[in-house]
């Protein structure tokens, strides 16, 4: 059950339930009272007129009873007042819904172009966005200068998040569960974000181990030189796992922070993709054995913390996934920084994944190209790629949550502005998508470049020698071919346009 917000009724701030019961009491008792004035008023009015009183208490007396005379105008008085706060709670409940209802409306035809105001982007637990604990927990700490902003505990990351009606939330075990926390620690914190998760209708849509943090990783987790080490992060893991099935989790994520190298001599990659497949296998097969309903997803990043990361791209990702035991049960989750962090672009990175089947998250932020991991908000630093980014998920109907991992800037106090624009962007951008999609410019454009020579698709669909042969024998005119008009100026300035909002 979500916590009903306390909004101003009336004049003062209170539930709506308060609200109602208190209304409906009021009109109850007014009603009362008039009958009671009206059935018994006249006999005690008599007797109160002629009673007998001590002079100095007789004025008092008549005032009294000139109250109470004129209880029919002062009952009419409170229920006109009252009407009147009826007739504003009720407007203003109308016009939410209403609001409600706008947002479900298609754009002008003639135009293309809907002006929708700020409300009308507002998150709703169908836009499936969920938020990294870690994301809000970030205190500004960078390696030049310490943290900014007071500790967060997760409890309140995730009621925050519930409140803005955002639908998960993912984390590490370290997130929630301390580094040191005893058995029954860990027991009492899962029962508290269980209960979390009950109250607030939040989900915990991804979970993933803090293979990183801890000096014990500082050469590689499962790609240690020590057996020990890989060992003691397979334990962790498993017992990461776990938690996320006990939370209801269905996607356990693997980034591989620390594994990695700076001095090449030290490891022979070969070999420590070796070491990192034999843990992956071994956890499938725990997944598989415990009958837990989790897909694993591996994350790339091309470097950072170490000099360089295994495992840095989608590609290199898929063609991991293809030498595991259990493959389909394992996908991948890229993110638009690391993938910006390599100079690549996102949406081909993004589209990899999903032309694979194995989009399983995504990780949505903003970075400049070719830098330090800056893990900006969505659509910050780049609205044309924020928008093909929001485009791929909805063109092929992506089903999994829309998570964000970044984190609020440096000088911010708290992380709630953060969250509410990272959600709000991607709304717009959704808007901006379907937009897209009904301008009969922009199709009528996209219909001429994909309009060339219709008669010859599909030739090489399906091989045959025939098929073969017949295209041995074709003839081309390069010349003619290389003729060919692309309006992509106009295209692309199109995009422009409808993103600047005067399409
Ligand atoms: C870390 C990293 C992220 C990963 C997280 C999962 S932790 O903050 O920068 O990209 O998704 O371990
Ligand atoms: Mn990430």
């Amino acid at each position: 059950m979500e916590p009903e917000r306390v909004k101003v009724y009336g004049l003062f701030p209170r539930t709506r339930r308060r609200y109602l019961i208190e209304t409906t009491l009021g009109a109850f008792f007014a009603v009362f009272l008039l009958a009671a004035w009206w059935l018994g008023w006249p006999r005690l009015r008599q007797r109160l007129v002629h009673l007998e009183v001590r002079p100095n208490l007789q004025p008092l007396l008549r005032m009294t009873v000139a109250v109470l005379d004129q209880t029919p105008s002062i009952l009419l008085a409170a229920v006109l007042w009252k009407g009147m706060e009826v007739y504003f709670v009720l407007r203003a409940f109308a016009r939410r819904e209403a609001q409600k209802q706008v947002t479900k409306l298609s754009p002008s035809t003639t135009t293309g172009y809907s002006s929708m105001p700020s409300h009308f982007y507002a998150p709703t637990r169908e836009d499936k966005f969920a938020f990294g604990v870690w994301c809000l927990q970030n205190r500004g700490r960078d390696p030049f200068g310490d943290q900014t902003r007071p500790e967060l505990p997760a409890l309140e990351c995730i009621k925050g998040l519930a409140q803005r009606s955002c639908y998960g939330f993912e984390f590490h075990d370290n997130d929630i569960i301390p580094f040191s926390a005893s058995a029954s620690q860990r027991d009492q914190i899962i029962r508290d974000v269980k209960k979390a998760i009950g109250d607030w209708g939040i989900k915990a849509t991804m979970a993933t181990t803090n293979t990183f943090y801890h000096p014990v990783f500082k050469d590689g987790a499962f790609t240690s030189t020590d057996p020990a080490v890989r060992l003691y992060t397979t334990q962790k893991v498993i017992r990461a796992i776990d938690v996320a099935a006990e939370l209801g989790t269905q996607v356990f994520v693997f980034w591989g922070g620390r594994e990695g190298v700076e001095v090449d001599a030290s490891k022979d990659p070969v070999e420590a993709t070796k070491w990192f497949r034999e843990s992956i296998n071994f956890l499938c097969n725990y997944v598989l054995s415990q009958g837990y309903d989790i897909k694993f997803s591996i994350e790339p990043k091309p470097n950072e913390p170490r000099g360089d990361l295994y495992l840095p791209t989608v590609g290199s990702v898929l063609a991991f996934i293809a030498t595991l035991d259990h493959p389909e049960m394992v996908g991948i989750n890229p993110e638009t920084a690391h993938i910006k962090m390599a100079g690549l672009n996102p949406y081909h990175e993004f589209a990899q994944a999903l032309d694979s089947g194995k989009l399983l998250d995504v990780h949505l932020n903003g970075q400049k190209p070719l830098r330090f991991d800056q893990d900006l908000s969505y659509g910050s630093d780049d609205l044309k790629e924020a928008f093909f980014t929001a485009k791929l998920l909805v063109d092929h109907e992506y089903p999994g949550t829309i998570g964000f991992d970044a984190h609020p800037y440096r000088s911010e106090a708290d992380p709630w502005d953060f969250v509410d624009r990272n959600m709000r962007t991607y709304k717009i951008m959704k808007e901006k998508v379907r937009l897209f999609n009904d301008n009969k410019e922009i199709q009528d454009l996209l219909k001429e470049i994909h309009g060339a020579n219709t008669n010859l698709r599909g030739l090489t669909a399906k091989y045959s020698k025939e098929a073969a042969q017949k295209l041995k024998d074709m003839e081309f005119d390069p010349v003619q071919l290389a003729s060919r008009k692309l309006p992509y100026e106009r295209l692309d300035q199109l995009v422009t346009e409808l993103l600047l909002g005067v399409l």
